[in-house]
């Protein structure tokens, strides 16, 4: 198979605090890395993104007063409190052990600033800072992006939808990917991801 060069595989946050006995762990979030690593041999480009926090980040539920998994209101708008995690430099913030790593071209770390989260490889959640991403893409040419990862309700949701909306054709795939589910975000992100045209398959159908 020609590894098509308009192509580019994104490998969302496959690290140690999304994988069981992690400090957000997901459930099974272990499992995607033999998918991760058997699509990126069908890639000349794989880019990996990283949650990559400071200990003061203001997402986590220690550095405000409400309760981890609920919802606050910030400068940006909602933001989901959440128990610390990946923080900066820390084993939790590492990628998981079996993922290769070697082969990546890119290493996008997002989450940095104290005040603002960033869910998308994109864009933070005030959907306005860029994280220089889509500029990497388009001078490399790359048009057509392939996502899977961690966790698929929130940062692979994120991803995909800047991605198509900035005008990227979009696939995810599912079976690589797992998700926290935290009242209906599952549900909701396979409707809004779908809806914007972005394809679902597994990775048996490559
Ligand atoms: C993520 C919650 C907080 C993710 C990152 O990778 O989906 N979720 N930080
Ligand atoms: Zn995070």
């Amino acid at each position: 198979m020609t590894k098509q060069t308009n192509s580019a595989l994104i490998l969302i946050d496959i690290q140690n605090d999304f994988c069981p006995g992690g400090k957000l762990a997901v459930v099974d979030g272990d499992q995607v890395v033999a998918v991760a690593n058997k699509l990126q041999v069908q890639f000349e480009t794989t880019i990996l993104t990283q949650d990559w926090h400071p200990a003061d980040h203001k997402s986590f539920a220690s550095n405000q007063s409400g309760e981890a998994f609920t919802l606050i209101e910030m400068p940006y708008g909602s933001q989901v409190l959440w128990p610390d995690h990946c923080i900066q430099g820390s084993q939790g913030a590492a990628f998981h052990k079996d993922l290769e790593t070697d082969g990546a071209d890119l290493v996008i770390r997002k989450g940095f600033r104290p005040e603002i989260d960033s869910y998308s490889a994109f864009f933070e959640n005030d959907h306005e800072t860029s994280t220089g991403l889509a500029g990497y893409l388009r001078e490399r040419a790359v048009t057509n992006l392939m996502m899977a990862g961690l966790a698929t309700d929130f940062c692979v949701r994120y991803s995909a939808v800047d991605a198509a909306k900035l005008g990227f054709e979009v696939t995810v795939v599912e079976d690589g990917c797992r998700a926290i589910d935290l009242d209906g975000s599952l549900d909701a992100a396979w409707e809004e991801m779908l809806s914007l045209g972005i394809k679902r398959i597994q990775s048996g159908d490559l």
